[in-house]
């Protein structure tokens, strides 16, 4: 079987001695390349920051299987797939503490101001009074409402540090979880409404659909309380990225943390220039461990493929 990635992944992660791997040697393949490398590929290794089109697609006429390195797989075109009998897969499980572990650093980071005051201290030139009781304050975690939007994996794994953080929990999802689950996270479930309005801290962990596209738009933002924090491990549009930057410098909310963006890799310019915005260009899954383990929950899912064991792999479709 040809084996062809869209994206340099390492190839000592994948274990596939039947296999021919096709892997760029520049970060990516271009559009141009895959073109004309598709044609003799079984199967198809992508990454969330590369489309894979119809255009794309329909020149792998022996493509039986799209395997995405990464949970989230907007960057698909799944109905395509779905009328050709192309199978997608995903990487559900290896992305969660990894994704949990940075959205919490984010909260901290923005909730203490760590970035922004590393970035105060270097500055030579900086003419403000570096240390002082009442300088410099952020906001604690302890004792505050951390609002989940998507209570899936990912959601309650942020659940679980919040309550070692000493956090309240609301969350909103598409439906209310068992009864035994919001036990164990003492997790309330509210309507998106009430959530905005009652949250400390909000953490956005669902899917991107065209549904929830600017789920966080202005109006959702004039709901906010004015020292709220926003946080966004999942994907840039569920933000109205311009909307957000006007809120943050109008201080209608405290800040806002971020590891995905509206217009990826392109930040805008605005955010760019305020202080109450911690930022990271998307690894919310980029430890090596995390990558290791994609790699393998990869390799597992073409494995499984070959053998035709459709029921052991993380089908999306
Ligand atoms: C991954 C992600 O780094 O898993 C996802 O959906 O967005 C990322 O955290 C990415 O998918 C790697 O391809």
């Amino acid at each position: 079987m040809t084996i062809l990635f869209t994206t340099r992944l390492p190839e000592n992660g994948f274990h596939l001695p039947d296999c021919e791997l096709v892997i760029p040697e520049t970060p990516y393949f271009s559009e141009e390349e895959l073109m004309l490398r598709i044609g003799e590929a079984d199967i198809l290794v992508s990454t969330f920051d590369f489309t894979v089109s119809s255009a794309l697609l329909s020149q792998g006429k022996q493509l039986r299987l799209v395997a995405n390195f990464g949970v989230g797989f907007n960057n698909i075109d799944i109905a395509y797939c779905q009328a050709h009998h192309i199978l997608v897969t995903n990487t559900p499980l290896p992305v969660i503490e990894p994704t949990a572990e940075h959205c919490f650093a984010l909260m901290h980071a923005i909730a203490h101001r760590t970035a922004e005051l590393d970035r105060r201290l270097r500055m030579p030139d900086y003419d403000g009074i570096r240390f002082g009781v009442m300088n410099n304050l952020g906001y604690s975690l302890f004792g505050k409402t951390l609002g989940i939007v998507g209570m899936g994996r990912i959601g309650q794994a942020v659940a679980r540090r919040a309550i070692a953080a000493g956090m309240r929990i609301i969350y909103y999802n598409r439906h209310q979880l068992p009864k035994a689950i919001e036990e164990q996270y003492e997790a309330h479930y509210t309507d998106m409404d009430t959530l905005l309005r009652e949250a400390d801290f909000i953490s956005l962990h669902l899917p991107y659909t065209p549904q929830v596209h600017h789920l966080i738009d202005r109006e959702a933002l004039s709901k906010m309380k004015p020292t709220a924090i926003l946080i966004n491990t999942a994907r840039g549009a569920h933000i109205d990225e311009a909307a957000l930057a006007e809120a943050l410098a109008n201080q209608q909310i405290a800040g806002a943390a971020l590891d995905v963006y509206e217009h990826e890799p392109h930040i805008s310019e605005a955010l760019l220039q305020l202080d109450n915005v911690v930022m990271s260009p998307h690894i919310g899954t980029g430890t090596i461990d995390g990558r290791m383990a994609m790699c393998k929950n990869v390799e597992d899912n073409i494995r499984y493929f070959m053998q035709g064991d459709t029921a052991k792999m993380n089908l999306v479709r």
